[in-house]
């Protein structure tokens, strides 16, 4: 896909042609059970691989770093390659979840069907290997039923946004994230199978989306220095390797019609 840019845009309803195209490359991913396939993807996130990274801490690291968002940038970029391993031409992009606009979980990841098709965005059946017991059956959802998590709103995203300083606004988001995650509940509200949920991208494209924001306003390589080289494993990529989304393939847009213009940022 070199060349080409993908948009990722705010999540539509289930009859919109992009959704239509996004469910398709889910569905097909969901069906191989490689290193490509949606299973492996999830299970890197939390049970069986466990390589993600809250709160400055990953089971898989002795270093106690700030790499909540570079990991899951990551971690998403993945999945893009996954999803567009299928895709013929001009690509397929992962919709955002704005959750400050949004409050429940949206249509396109409600419905039973997409494009005349069982949808892979509603549930997933969970496959997983684990010495306490496995876990096979589909995940689950409990929207709005945790009394102590409830959804940002866009006032504190503006409030994240203004907050210069990295290491605090990368914990304002993580925090606001949090939450999204125990509003959700069911699956999405355990780490340990959190990412199996297909909600659980959308979600984190709107994280991801937020930082992308910030570093249109703060600067692309604002980020404690020490970190740049880290590598985020299990993924062959350091922390420089993913500050420029541009780098990476893809922007945030509002809509498939608005798309921003693109300007060469440098990264340094
Ligand atoms: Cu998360």
């Amino acid at each position: 896909m070199a060349g080409s840019m993908r948009y990722r845009l705010r999540v539509d309803l289930p009859d919109s042609q992009e959704m239509i195209d996004f469910a398709v490359a889910m569905r097909r991913i969901q069906g191989i059970s490689d290193n490509r396939g949606y299973n492996i993807i999830a299970g890197v996130h939390g049970a069986p691989f466990w390589y993600c990274w809250h709160h400055q801490f990953s089971r898989r690291s002795d270093n106690r770093a700030q790499l909540f968002l570079p990991w899951h940038r990551a971690y998403l970029y993945y999945l893009d390659l996954a999803l567009n391993d299928f895709v013929e031409e001009g690509g397929v992009a992962q919709p955002w979840w704005d959750w400050t606009a949004i409050r429940e979980v949206p249509e396109g990841y409600e419905a039973t069907d997409i494009g005349g098709e069982e949808s892979p965005l509603r549930r997933y059946r969970m496959n997983i290997d684990l010495p306490t017991g496995d876990i096979r059956r589909f995940t689950r959802r409990r929207p709005g039923q945790n009394p102590a998590a409830r959804l940002p709103t866009e006032t504190e995203v503006a409030t994240a946004l203004n907050d210069n300083d990295w290491s605090s606004f990368s914990d304002r988001v993580q925090n606001m994230h949090d939450h999204v995650h125990g509003w959700v509940g069911g699956d999405m509200g355990d780490t340990t199978t959190a990412a199996y949920d297909p909600v659980f991208y959308a979600h984190h494209a709107m994280v991801d989306r937020i930082w992308y924001l910030w570093q249109i306003r703060n600067g692309i390589n604002t980020i404690t220095g020490s970190l740049l080289d880290i590598v985020l494993d299990p993924f062959a990529m350091t922390v420089r390797d993913v500050l420029d989304t541009r780098a990476l393939g893809y922007e945030y847009a509002d809509t498939a019609e608005q798309i921003p213009p693109v300007d060469p940022v440098p990264v340094g």
